[in-house]
């Protein structure tokens, strides 16, 4: 029965029956993660930043951490939610154009790939995923050609959704501004709240589960922005309570909680500002000074800078040649296989065929990879630039 604020219950105690008053469950309804998400990050807000709170800071960024990883594996079960976005990968690498609208995105991937993506002077021209090919220098990097994002695109504002996942399955970033639009630390925002880390490297932290003696940390380097208490505690908000950790680098909070989520992707970005051919009075200073970092002046319309784009995008990205030797023939040392720079012998024969991995036997290697010429080498090994690969097959 129900008053109000108040409901009468029958409770059972043993064979004892008696008649309470509660509070009706309304009361008790738990608040959505988002509003969970939304205390505890206003709780951040409110509190001083010193030395004496980094600690409990620290706890709250994990808890905050954890409720958004729960967000994406709900979105994730929930399915239904919009269309799905799956760009099939092609070519040896992929760069997602990440940018405010109108900034140029569609005529850059015209112009790097022969696509026909279009072109319009007003704002949300392109509306999905536009893939294309770039060939330089013997590789086949696929360029996306994305919607414009704005802010709140990580929470799926826009078209943030699609533009965020492909921008996570890349293997590098290039963000777009103009010289009117060049605030780009937004855009970083966005992508980092989406849990995508540019040019930072995976935190070197190991960690392995125990069945009992607490939380053991120990640390190769000394750490000047967090105790090993801290650390400890942020992993048990993450609900380990025996595990043997090793830190190999000096790491804050936000690198722990990185680790801890594990659904981080760490990828390398350039920069480039479009539509240099309509510069005005020291905006080339102007620009460098907001973004703090350094970025390559571009022009669609006059093709300025874009060759040089090519190079860096494919500098970037980091590529290694690998030259083909038949058992017990020449190699091959006119047309490498170009492929990303830490691949293995697993990726060179995916990339030959895709038989090539259930039918290999092993590889014989010559170069810098191998410990001396011709050593024999499985799937697993990884390659250096310039190696001389021999791959040895069983019979079909
Ligand atoms: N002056 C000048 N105009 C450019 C340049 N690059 C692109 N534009 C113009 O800018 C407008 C927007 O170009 P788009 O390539 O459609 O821009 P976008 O970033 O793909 O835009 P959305 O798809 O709407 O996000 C068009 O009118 C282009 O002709 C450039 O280098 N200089
Ligand atoms: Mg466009």
């Amino acid at each position: 029965m129900l008053l109000g604020k108040w409901r009468i219950t029958l409770l059972f105690d043993g064979w004892k029956a008696h008649l309470a008053v509660l509070p009706t469950k309304r009361k008790y309804k738990m608040a959505t993660i988002e509003e969970q998400i939304k205390a505890l990050e206003e709780e951040i807000f409110n509190t001083q930043k010193n030395k004496a709170t980094e600690h409990h800071l620290g706890k709250i960024k994990a808890k905050i951490a954890k409720l958004r990883a729960q967000q994406e594996l709900q979105k994730i079960k929930g399915g239904g939610g919009g269309r799905r976005y799956y760009i099939k990968k092609s070519g040896d690498a992929t760069v997602a154009l990440v940018g405010f609208p109108s900034v140029g995105k569609s005529s850059l991937l015209n112009y790097l790939t022969g696509s026909k993506s279009e072109v319009a002077a007003y704002q949300f021209t392109t509306l999905e995923v536009i893939p294309g090919v770039m060939k330089h220098k013997g590789a086949e990097i696929q360029i996306l050609d994305m919607p414009g994002i704005i802010k709140g695109a990580a929470r799926g504002k826009g078209r943030g959704r699609e533009v965020i996942t492909a921008a996570r399955a890349a293997d590098m970033i290039l963000l777009l501004g103009d010289v009117f639009n060049y605030n780009l630390k937004v855009l970083e925002r966005e992508l980092y709240e989406a849990g995508i880390r540019l040019d930072k490297q995976p935190p070197n932290i190991h960690i392995t589960q125990e069945r009992k003696g607490g939380i053991i940390v120990r640390s190769t380097v000394p750490l000047t922005r967090m105790t090993e208490f801290e650390i400890a505690e942020i992993i048990r908000a993450y609900g380990i309570v025996n595990a043997n950790v090793t830190v190999r680098e000096d790491i804050d909070t936000d690198t722990l909680v990185d680790f801890l989520a594990g659904n981080r992707v760490y990828i390398p970005s350039l920069v480039a500002i479009n539509k240099f051919d309509l510069r005005y009075g020291g905006i080339e200073d102007k620009i460098e000074e907001d973004l703090g970092r350094d970025y390559l002046p571009i022009s669609c319309a006059t093709t300025e800078g874009l060759e040089e784009l090519k190079d860096h995008i494919y500098e970037t990205l980091g590529f290694i040649r690998i030259y083909l030797k038949p058992k017990g023939g020449k190699a091959d040392l006119e047309e490498p296989l170009v492929l990303l720079d830490g691949s293995t012998v697993k990726s060179v024969c995916e990339h030959l065929h895709r038989d090539f991995v259930n039918l290999f036997r092993y590889a014989l290697v010559w170069g810098k990879s191998a410990k001396f010429p011709g050593q024999s080498i499985g799937l697993d090994h990884e390659l250096q630039d310039c190696d001389v690969l021999s791959i040895i097959t069983k019979r079909r």
